[in-house]
């Protein structure tokens, strides 16, 4: 088990293990055929389909773990939300408040799920959540948003409503990955996409606090953060991992962060160039972590829908035939 070895910093073979976050998604036909059938929200809540869309990118190019297939949203749905995702509009959220519901049979599709892929799956499960302040960002600004300024204008003005709605979340998140964890996930990995949008003061407050919080409510269970822009400043948490962007150059990261396993962070954009551009890039980014016992070859963020899967083929081969 490459991947669970790389986030005890103790991977002694020549090469790292490699995933990709949104690795089971809109890049492979596979799935684009069953979303011809069902919507998101009916893949997501179905634990047969769960677990044929966890599978495909394990079965179509060998990845060492596996994602579950799910979303950060869905933590709002069980908290008295409706989360839709229409077609070619992304998410939205309706409703205004946060109700304290049954998070175990709301969301019971999803452990469901993860005993079936325990049963199937030959490699490590990876199960998640969206950090507090993300999924917060969600719930205010009622869509996606680039800017956040609903939820900038929300925390400042209202800086205790604001903390009573991330303490909501954050309950319900412990309650939500510790079950993830019972049901037989071997990592959670805590995604904050938005968090860089935040003064320190704020980013203290509302990103660190909560999901130190969720750290220490968490069983016993390897944990990776995944900070979008601002992943360092969440390493004064010491979780088993961290997850990198790529405008960070990660051998610097590791003179800065010698104890914490480093996950990371090839521009998703390379995919899109040719296997020869690829086989470049990433070898500039295995060289550069060569022997690092703590090291998980992945992507800076989740692979972009245009990517040919081929591409995705070229970068497993190219890490796998490493060293
Ligand atoms: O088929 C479709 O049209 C839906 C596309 C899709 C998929 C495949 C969505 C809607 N969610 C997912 C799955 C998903 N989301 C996974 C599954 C496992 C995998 O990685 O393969 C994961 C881990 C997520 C996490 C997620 N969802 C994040 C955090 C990571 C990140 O990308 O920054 C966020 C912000 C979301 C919200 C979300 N869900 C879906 C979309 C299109 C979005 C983003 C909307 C926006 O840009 O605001």
């Amino acid at each position: 088990m490459i991947l669970l070895e790389a986030l005890q910093k103790k991977n002694v073979q020549k090469r790292p293990p490699i995933w990709l976050m949104r690795q089971a998604g809109r890049y492979m036909h596979e799935y684009q055929a069953l979303r011809k059938k069902h919507d998101f929200m009916q893949l997501a809540h179905n634990p047969e389909l769960i677990c044929e869309v966890t599978e495909l990118p394990i079965q179509a190019f060998g990845f060492d773990a596996a994602i579950l297939f799910s979303d950060i949203l869905l933590i709002l749905e069980a908290l008295g939300c409706t989360v839709r995702f229409d077609e070619g509009k992304g998410p939205s959220i309706e409703g205004d408040q946060l109700q304290a519901k049954e998070i175990l049979s709301e969301l019971g599709f999803v452990y469901q799920a993860i005993r079936e892929l325990k049963k199937r799956l030959k490699v490590p499960l990876i199960g998640f959540a969206g950090a507090p302040f993300t999924v917060a960002s969600y719930f205010v600004e009622k869509a996606g948003s680039p800017t956040l300024s609903k939820t900038k204008k929300r925390l400042m003005q209202d800086p205790v409503g604001f903390a009573n709605i991330i303490d909501e979340i954050t309950k319900a998140t412990i309650v939500h990955l510790n079950a993830q964890i019972e049901a037989g996930c071997d990592v959670v990995q805590v995604f904050d996409s938005w968090a860089m949008h935040l003064a320190p003061h704020h980013f203290e407050a509302f990103v660190v606090k909560p999901i130190q919080t969720i750290m220490q409510g968490l069983k016993k269970c390897p944990v990776i953060l995944f900070c979008r822009g601002a992943a360092e400043r969440l390493s004064v948490l010491d979780p088993h991992g961290i997850s990198f962007d790529w405008q960070v150059d990660l051998q610097k990261m590791r003179q800065k962060l010698p104890s914490v396993c480093l996950q990371g962070n090839l521009d998703p954009e390379v995919l899109l160039t040719d296997p020869k551009t690829i086989e470049r890039e990433a070898k500039r980014l295995l060289d550069s972590m060569r022997h690092d016992p703590g090291f998980i070859f992945n992507l800076g963020h989740g692979v972009l829908k245009e990517t040919p899967r081929e591409h995705v083929q070229a970068l497993v081969s190219c890490v796998k035939s490493y060293g």
